[in-house]
């Protein structure tokens, strides 16, 4: 008898209500969920693709032991202690640090493994902690630290209400959008303007978002800092400074002052290819409209001035009037407050042993994180462990890894897919699919235009032979716990064996909803917010708009956002020398970008995705073309400082001239990876051209836009 099922779609930030017909064990349909509140019924390519991942015959239903080129397959038991066992040794042998993680990307979509990966890093008890954040969104938590006191406090973009959106280096209608989650992007822009609101979009590309926008303007990569000065120095100047009620709580404004007649604006507009009556208009409208919001996201992150650009954006919401107001930027308030006391971050306590890099909230740059296993000496990194990632294809100077991961000695990858990564692994432990376990978003709440909350249950039981994410960690814990000695008390040893329930994701979800902003604790009833609530609404809960919530929310000490912290400012002067770096004649400037229809690395083995059209394309504009005498769908050498890659080129003048585009995550003609549908549809790794020292120095972020090329037939 078929049945539905809503769950929330787990692949991005968006997280769409799924409504899924079903038998036991077979899919009829996944649909868009109509009465999900968030989402209204969006649904995206790979929303129907995730039948694709259940049903895959190349996903790992049990652990694997790589024996030369073969995988033999293990019981959890003989997986479980060779790992804890292996890891153990080597940190005895060679210290703590000589085991290595890498946290990639779909880590935080699952709530599981979010609960408890602080066991197993606990257990571990490593400085070399890696992950996705910082060939991503590192910037921004490094900008909320030190201006707000914690690194978590993203301001949203209200949208909903706002008159005038601009946006920098993002592409939501692909995407769906980054640290603005938002069911159906598209509709909300459409409604934006049909309420006489304006929407700007500034990129070097006129990407897909770019019909939904009013005005794109093409920029040259990795200079939005020089254009959002030039806003500031506008708005400053005609003295349209309006900070509302921040004025209450906000230091720091007088820098600015001094700081613009370091920048002309002749300067500004030729370094960004922006017009300075571009700029001006921009400006104005900015400054006098009812509600404006600035967004900037991958573009503007992953690029040599990341942390300088997101700092801006926050300065010019704040300077305008439009923050902590409806239609600016805002906190959003998750039903699982993530941003406590304990959460807040930290900055250089110590440095990575190769390059000094300064930690941030515990983690290294990805970027450092292959030196680290290919340079001998004390501290080494000899083992290493991946969980739901794949830095191969996804960090700068992919290949470089690659090779320092087969000098390692053990490396365990927590995945159920063999990747370019986990290839290089010694045991793999396949975690449960995206449907056969419940799903809360903990971390992506917190980025939603809208406050809500949505619990999904299991569609589908667990293939026998795997666990879950929590599990896997907890055990793995637990073990490198016993034989470092550790003993857990005998109060908690018994707890455990009474109460088992209390070792499980779901009584810590439900304990932290109570206890959350909505919770009414264990009263049952105050009819607070309860897991056994959100079961109750399987469409998910509306907890409404983005609401005002300043300075109370602040965590700096003296409860004031600092707008001009000293290591923000003294970043300037290696801005202002970009002034002076020019590009030799031959040299083209290499972006990335998103396809609706991909996810990152990892869902190029889903045939209804991939097949139709090549979609891993170098896009150069007309011009550029013509003067090398390439043609469209010709296969060119492009060549980086790091490496060198073929690749068919599409000429577009939806490019900037002098720009060339390449989408990431692709990449599958590796040896070793099993992925038979990716392997047909390969296309090549733009990460092997990125370069591995090329960062946003100061918060230490890949800078995987912006990288000089040359095109070459
Ligand atoms: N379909 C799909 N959706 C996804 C993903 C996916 O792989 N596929 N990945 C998810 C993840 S992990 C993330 S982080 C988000 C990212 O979400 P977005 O940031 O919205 O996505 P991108 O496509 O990376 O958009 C970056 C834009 O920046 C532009 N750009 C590049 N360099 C510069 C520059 O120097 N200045 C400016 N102004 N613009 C620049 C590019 O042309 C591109 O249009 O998407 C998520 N959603
Ligand atoms: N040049 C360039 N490089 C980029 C980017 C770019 O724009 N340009 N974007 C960057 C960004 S924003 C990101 S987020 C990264 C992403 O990079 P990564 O996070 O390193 O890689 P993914 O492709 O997301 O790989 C995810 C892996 O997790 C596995 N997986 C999926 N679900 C689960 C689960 O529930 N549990 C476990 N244990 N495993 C699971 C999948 O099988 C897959 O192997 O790439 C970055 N790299
Ligand atoms: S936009 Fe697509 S991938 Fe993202 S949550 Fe919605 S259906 Fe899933
Ligand atoms: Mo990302």
């Amino acid at each position: 008898m078929p049945k539905t099922h809503f769950r929330t779609c787990p692949l991005c930030e968006a997280m769409c209500g799924l409504k899924i017909n079903h038998t036991k064990d077979e899919i009829i349909s996944i649909k868009g969920d109509a009465a999900d509140p968030f989402s209204n019924g969006h649904i995206c390519p790979k929303g129907y693709a995730l039948q694709d991942i259940h049903f895959d015959k190349d996903r790992l239903t049990h652990p694997v032991m790589r024996e030369g080129a073969n995988w033999r397959i293990i019981s959890w038991e003989t997986a479980f202690s060779t790992v804890a066992r292996k890891l153990v040794a080597i940190q005895k042998e060679h210290g703590d640090n000589s085991v290595g993680i890498y946290w990639g990307n779909p880590t935080v979509h699952n709530y599981g493994g979010v609960l408890k990966s602080s066991a197993l890093k606990k257990a571990l008890n490593t400085r070399n902690n890696y992950s996705a954040t910082s060939v991503d969104q590192l910037p921004h938590q490094f900008v909320n630290f030190f201006i707000y006191g914690h690194n978590l406090l993203f301001p949203i973009p209200d949208i909903d209400k706002t008159d005038y959106f601009l946006m920098l280096g993002a592409n939501p209608a692909a995407s769906n959008g980054s640290l603005m989650s938002a069911g159906d992007f598209s509709r909300r822009m459409k409604k934006l303007r049909q309420r006489g609101g304006t929407i700007i979009l500034i990129d070097p590309r006129r990407n897909e978002t770019a019909r939904l926008v009013d005005r794109h303007y093409f920029i040259h990569p990795a200079t939005d800092a020089f254009f959002l000065i030039g806003l500031l120095k506008l708005i400053i100047e005609k003295e349209k400074i309006n900070l509302a009620q921040a004025e209450k709580y906000v230091k720091g404004l007088e820098f600015f002052h001094a700081i613009l007649d370091d920048f002309g604006f002749e300067e500004l507009a030729k370094i960004t290819g922006i017009p300075f009556e571009e700029m001006e208009q921009i400006a104005d409208d900015f400054a006098s409209a009812p509600a404006a919001a600035c967004y900037g996201r991958m573009g503007v992150s992953t690029q040599e001035f990341g942390a300088l650009t997101q700092w801006l954006i926050h300065v010019l919401n704040i300077i305008s009037g439009n923050f902590d107001q409806p239609g600016g930027v805002m906190f959003n308030q998750p039903a699982v407050e993530v941003v406590r006391k304990n959460t807040a971050g930290h900055y250089n306590r110590y440095q990575s042993r190769v390059r000094k890099r300064a930690e941030f909230c515990g983690e290294f740059p990805s970027a450092t994180m292959a030196e680290e296993m290919l340079t001998e000496g004390p501290g080494q990194i000899k083992a290493f462990i991946t969980n739901a990632g794949n830095p191969v294809l996804s960090t700068p100077n992919g290949s470089q890894l690659e090779k320092a991961l087969t000098q390692l000695e053990f490396m365990v990858a927590i995945d159920f897919y063999i990747n370019e990564t986990t290839a290089n692994a010694n045991i793999i432990l396949p975690p449960h699919g995206p449907l056969e376990h419940d799903h809360y978003d903990l971390v992506f709440n917190l980025f939603a235009v809208r406050n809500r909350a949505h619990y999904s249950k299991p569609l589908f039981k667990p293939a026998k032979n795997t666990r879950s994410d929590f599990q896997i960690f907890s055990d793995l814990a637990t073990r490198i716990n016993k034989l470092k000695g550790r003993k857990s008390g005998i109060f908690k040893k018994t707890m455990r064996v009474v109460f088992p329930f209390l070792e499980s994701p779901q009584f810590m979800l439900d304990v932290a909803l109570r206890t959350g902003p909505y919770g009414a604790g264990f009263n049952p009833f105050a009819g607070g917010l309860s897991l056994r609530k959100l079961k109750k609404h399987p469409h998910g809960i509306d907890l409404g708009p983005l609401q005002p919530c300043m300075p109370n929310r602040l965590f700096t000490e003296d409860k004031k956002i600092n707008l001009a912290p000293e290591i923000l400012r003294n970043d300037l002067p290696r801005l202002k020398k970009r002034i002076e770096k020019s590009v030799t004649k031959d040299e083209l400037v290499l972006i990335g970008r998103r396809d609706l229809r991909s996810n990152n690395s990892w869902m190029h083995n889903s045939l209804r995705l991939v097949k139709g059209k090549n979609r891993c394309t170098l896009l150069m504009h007309p011009e550029d073309a013509a003067k090398r005498q390439i043609e469209d769908g010709q296969i060119v050498r492009v060549i980086s400082r790091i490496g060198e890659i073929n690749v068919a080129v599409q000429i577009s003048d939806e490019m900037m001239v002098g720009v060339v585009c390449l989408p990431h995550g692709w990449g599958h003609d590796r040896a070793g990876i099993e992925l038979a549908v990716a392997k047909q549809h390969s296309g090549v790794s733009v990460n092997n051209l990125t370069d591995d020292h090329y960062l946003d120095e100061l918060s230490g972020n890949a800078a995987v836009n912006g990288v000089p090329v040359k095109v070459l037939i």
